[in-house]
């Protein structure tokens, strides 16, 4: 059977393979700071394909035509598809769609004259939930892995005049040796759900630019590395005109990096003073908005500007009713306000990275981040591939927000048994965080040891701050387990507390001990924090959750189909009692 037959496909079980030799991956991203985007958001067309009939049967090689044009049949025509709006999640575009896991189509056509005087033309996808793979008029270009992160893959080879026929399938499967794999604890939403855009640079472009407070305790130097898109020999012009800075970075075979002398007023949640920063390669200008800040650890403290910095904070997920995954810029700001009227100073972005807006706001705004990948519960740590797919995940989000001062720690996974696959996976991720971005601290959520009741992980010597996810009080009743684990334990570094809670339907009222009740929630937060004052170590307290999530795992009466830990209501305006205890208490203390 040859490859023009037309049965060829159905015994081809190799289909999928092409699509893995070429990805774009962390070190294809581009700055994109100030520069012109293209949207491409809007309406596309958009069809469900559980069985990958599109990749099996090449539909992306068949012309848009219609029927009648057609000399043999295809299963597959534009036309057909239905219209969705992009960014969005298939998963709440229509009842039918909710649970659909498999590979969606979507189609969008544009025009764009070629590129001229050597331009060159990037397609940047801001996120794909979990795979996506791309073709430009019939050709396939490059496939993705990662569901929140974003990929750019060279167009300009591409484009036609006149039409052109984007086509981008993405795949929501969850499967074992994906990250996170297929169990995890909040809804699979599939699609772009994302911007879309095309990006314009000249021929030679800044690729990569990091502006930052050398972190040696003295606030007195900034450190700028640049990378262009050739090995070039060249220059980079820097200017951050507040700080009366205009200098010239020298680029050796594509590379460079200038330490200058400078004052800057600090970055914190009180001053978060942000500097326009500007580089400059010929014609090509990337802007950022950058604020300068050291975050260290000291013992069992965590310093920010070389204060103490206690983090009074809480965990997020990217979840709504009415937009699934997506994220809009009001969702992100009524987030925000809430986090203010909590009295918190620290937000976990949990369990993937969020939308890049965040953090630009949260340096706006002064508001303290954790940022992680979804290196969640039983990932496949002994599989290569798996590792690869982590790795790229972790750079990805690393060289999209290391510019945003808000961001003080990298979280490279949240309760992952301490298994010896583990252990080896997770560190050499640390490793790798630390390699891309020495200026943040490095911290995973880790479980504690039931048999000693200790913190007490391998994992902890790879950490700056120790992540301690536990449910004393929901999960395990008896809170004495906690105050064992506080005497037992002597990590010899910061501790932030990056889970703890109980579920609370909104308006179930009851008593202290009655699940599900909003009094049990306080209760539980109650007894929690009196125990944690004891530990001098416990740096923060970051509970688990502003809003309650959805999620395939939960069916009770009073979850259906949500995790109520949220202390807002998933109509993200109910506050539950626990809120005002929580925002009572972060009043309260005088750090
Ligand atoms: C955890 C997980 C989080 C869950 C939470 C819960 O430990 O890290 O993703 O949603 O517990 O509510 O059980």
């Amino acid at each position: 059977m040859t490859f023009d037959d037309p049965y060829y496909h159905l015994h081809d079980e190799d289909y999928a393979a092409p699509f893995a030799k070429v990805r774009a991956v962390h070190a294809d991203m581009i700055a994109m700071g100030g520069r012109k985007r293209i949207p491409l958001s809007g309406t596309w067309r958009f069809t469900t394909d559980l069985f990958d009939e599109g990749l099996r049967q090449k539909w992306y090689r068949d012309p848009p035509d219609t029927p009648a044009d057609w000399r043999i049949p295809r299963d597959y025509e534009d036309a057909a598809a239905d219209l969705v709006p992009v960014p969005s999640c298939w998963t709440v575009q229509k009842p039918e769609w909710r649970y659909f896991e498999g590979s969606g189509w979507y189609v969008r056509h544009f025009s764009f004259p070629p590129a001229h005087h050597g331009e060159r033309v990037f397609l940047r996808v801001g996120a794909a939930n979990y795979q996506a793979i791309v073709f430009l008029n019939g050709i396939f270009l490059a496939s993705h892995r990662g569901g929140s992160t974003p990929f750019f893959i060279d167009v300009t080879a591409h484009l036609q005049p006149g039409d052109n026929r984007l086509m981008i399938a993405v795949d929501n499967r969850r499967r074992p040796e994906r990250v996170p794999m297929h169990h995890c604890d909040w809804f699979n939403h599939g699609g772009l759900y994302r911007e879309v855009d095309l990006v314009v640079v000249p021929a030679v472009f800044i690729k990569d630019i990091v502006v930052t407070l050398v972190p040696d305790g003295s606030f007195g130097t900034i450190a700028a590395h640049v990378e262009i898109s050739e090995a070039l020999d060249s220059a980079v012009d820097l200017a951050i005109p507040e700080l009366g800075i205009a200098a010239r970075i020298p680029v050796t075979a594509g590379r460079g990096t200038l330490r200058l002398a400078a004052r800057p007023e600090l970055w914190s949640p009180a001053t978060p003073r942000l500097y326009e920063v500007e580089a400059r390669l010929g014609g090509d200008v990337v802007r950022e908005r950058i604020g300068f800040r050291e975050i260290k650890v000291r013992g069992h403290e965590i310093l920010l500007n070389g204060q103490p910095l206690y983090l009074r904070g809480i965990c997020v997920h990217e979840d709504d009713a009415e937009l699934g995954k997506a994220t809009t810029e009001a969702d992100l700001r009524r987030r925000f306000t809430h986090v203010r009227e909590l009295g918190a100073n620290f937000v976990r972005l949990a369990h993937y990275p969020h939308h890049e807006r965040a953090a630009e706001l949260a340096d706006e705004l002064g508001i303290l981040l954790w940022e992680e990948i979804p290196v969640y519960w039983a990932i496949d740590f002994a599989n290569p591939g798996t590792y690869a797919d982590a790795e790229n995940q972790l750079l990805e989000m690393i060289r999209r927000d290391r510019n945003r001062a808000s961001v003080i720690i990298w979280g490279v996974g949240n309760e992952n048994a301490d298994t010896d696959a583990r252990y080896a996976f997770m560190s050499r991720l640390a490793h790798a965080a630390r390699g891309a971005d020495p200026t943040r601290l490095i911290s995973a959520a880790c479980l504690i040891n039931r048999q000693t009741f200790c913190i007490e992980d391998r994992l902890a010597a790879d950490l700056d701050v120790i992540g301690l996810n536990e449910y004393f009080g929901w999960y395990e009743p008896d809170m004495t387990g906690l105050e064992r684990l506080i005497e037992n334990s002597r990590p010899g570094k910061p501790v932030v507390i990056s889970e703890c809670g109980a579920d609370a339907e909104a308006g179930h009222i009851g008593a202290p001990g009655a699940l599900f009740s909003e009094e049990h929630q306080v209760d539980v937060f109650r007894r929690q924090l009196q125990i944690l004052a004891r530990a001098d170590y416990v740096q923060g307290f970051c509970p688990w959750i502003m809003y309650d999530f959805q999620t395939e795992r939960r069916h009770t009466r009073h979850q259906r189909g949500w995790n109520r830990k949220g202390l807002i209501a998933g109509d993200k305006a109910t506050k539950k009692r626990a809120f005002h205890f929580l925002a009572e208490h972060y009043r309260s203390l005088n750090r």
